[in-house]
């Protein structure tokens, strides 16, 4: 046969391999759909996470725009009257053993002046905010399939984008009283990487007092305890909780007495690319002249604020404890924030970019695939198969793929992304991977990694501004 035939069915299959992943990917999508929202995982997560729902949103935009409209219109029906935007809301019909805490552990959060009328409860915490990168993400596919969704797409931006500027002004505020362009989290589920190495020792910091027996329901749907957190850190997730509830979920009160307050750079860099992503929506729905400036300077304040955290011994970002009043060094995937922020300098991006290909992250001679590890491998406290101790995950390389073309660095991209679905097309729609074996980890047919796997099988050909 001739090179040429060959090369011709090399790439007939490579396509064919695409196409099945992508209906695989659909199909997860279509499974855990709940209607107008659609639940985290089938058994692990039978609820509504906020970050999650952001992701779920860009994948669903390519099986249908109005129904990943639904999908963050959903979410923001439970606002809170602060601009918050809950990290969980909980499904009512879910059995009450399926995932502690639950509705009733949080039934106090609504108790609060700000809280949305209940049932359904959600929690009183947050998680980063991808939901504006999300809603554009819906415009951006909606413009490029034309037609009556062109229309429907530009409603949904109106009818999203003050309940998004709300948000990010809330975040904006009561999350950074400082104005230091870093957002504060109280709890390190708010930071979405929950047994990060870079909340060790903040977290060590932090005693806990009486706490009454609860289930770990958790643990009946992985395959080995090892892969979610320890039960040393979840008495201080429990802990924390309840001394969240103990000061009624008030903000002041929380930045008064909590014990765990942390500026989170990867949250502060998503907020930053979001915010981007809100000017945009500005524009698109012909906003008031104030909000420009409003959300420009929002943008300028938190690269500011990633700015003062830059070790450029490590060439990453670092958190800060607020209560301690120490950077928290860890070499972890949050390190990256500038790139996800966006607008760096070329020496910044250089420096970034020599981290990310460094022996501690992608250069690392046991990856199975060159995908970041969650936690480089050189990090005391590193474990492979530990939740967001090493294992790599889908969503975290969706953003800094997404951030690479931003950066202008397709090729990097496109190595990113080849490498990501191979990990995919191996291992299947999973929560998280092991860096070493490939792997699958946590939950299976978890919706946020099906939904960046057909964003990258589909939106090859979406223009993404820089
Ligand atoms: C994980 O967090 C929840 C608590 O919020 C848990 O472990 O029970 C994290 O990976 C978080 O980032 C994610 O949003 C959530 C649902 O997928 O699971």
């Amino acid at each position: 046969m001739s090179s040429k035939n060959n090369l011709v069915m090399r790439a007939e299959t490579a396509l064919g391999a695409e196409v099945q992943l992508a209906a695989r990917a659909r199909h997860v999508l279509r499974q855990n759909d709940m209607g107008d929202w659609t639940c985290a995982a089938p058994n692990l997560y039978p609820h509504q996470w906020s970050w999650d729902s952001a992701f779920i949103t860009i994948g669903l935009a390519h099986l249908s725009t109005r129904r990943a409209a639904k999908e963050l219109l959903a979410l923001f029906g439970h606002q809170w009257g602060t601009g918050k935007v809950p990290h969980i809301v909980f499904n009512s019909e879910a059995p009450p053993d399926s995932y502690f805490p639950g509705p009733e552990h949080w039934a106090c959060a609504a108790a609060s002046p700000d809280a949305p009328p209940a049932p359904p409860y959600t929690s009183c915490l947050c998680q980063p905010p991808v939901h504006a990168i999300a809603a554009l993400r819906v415009w951006e596919v909606a413009e490029r399939n034309g037609g009556e969704g062109v229309d429907e797409a530009r409603a949904f931006l109106r009818q999203i984008y003050p309940k998004l500027l709300l948000w990010h002004g809330y975040l904006m505020t009561h999350r950074d009283p400082e104005g230091s362009g870093l957002v504060t989290i109280y709890h390190p589920w708010e930071s979405g990487t929950d047994n990060s190495p870079r909340w060790d020792a903040a977290l060590a910091a932090v005693e806990v007092g009486d706490l009454p027996s609860y289930p770990r329901y958790d643990l009946r749907h992985v395959a080995n305890p090892s892969e979610r957190p320890t039960s040393a850190d979840y008495d201080r997730y429990i802990w924390l909780v309840k001394l969240i509830k103990k000061a009624s979920c008030d903000e002041t009160n929380i930045y008064r007495s909590h014990p765990f307050l942390v500026k989170d750079i990867l949250f502060s860099a998503i907020l930053v690319a979001a915010n981007e992503a809100l000017l945009k929506i500005a524009a698109l729905v012909e906003a008031q002249d104030g909000d420009y400036t409003l959300i420009a300077n929002w943008i300028a304040r938190g690269h500011r604020g990633l700015d003062g955290s830059w070790d450029p011994e490590l060439g990453l970002c670092l958190n800060y404890d607020l209560r301690a009043g120490t950077p928290l060094r860890a070499l972890t995937v949050a390190g990256f924030a500038p790139l996800i922020a966006g607008r760096q300098s070329p020496e910044r991006l250089e420096a970034l970019i020599a981290a990310l290909e460094s022996s501690a992250f992608l250069g690392h001679p046991w990856l199975r695939w060159p995908v970041p590890p969650s936690t480089s491998p050189l990090q005391v406290g590193f474990h492979p198969r530990s939740y967001w101790r090493g294992p790599t995950w889908p969503v975290i390389n969706w953003l800094l793929w997404w951030s690479l073309l931003r950066a202008g660095e397709p090729e990097r991209a496109q190595r990113l992304r080849q490498a990501s679905l191979q990990q995919l097309a191996f291992g299947g729609f999973g929560e998280y991977f092991d860096p070493f074996t490939g792997e699958l980890l946590g939950a299976n047919d978890q919706s946020w990694t099906a939904a960046v796997a057909l964003d990258w099988l589909v939106a090859d050909d979406l223009l993404i501004a820089a």
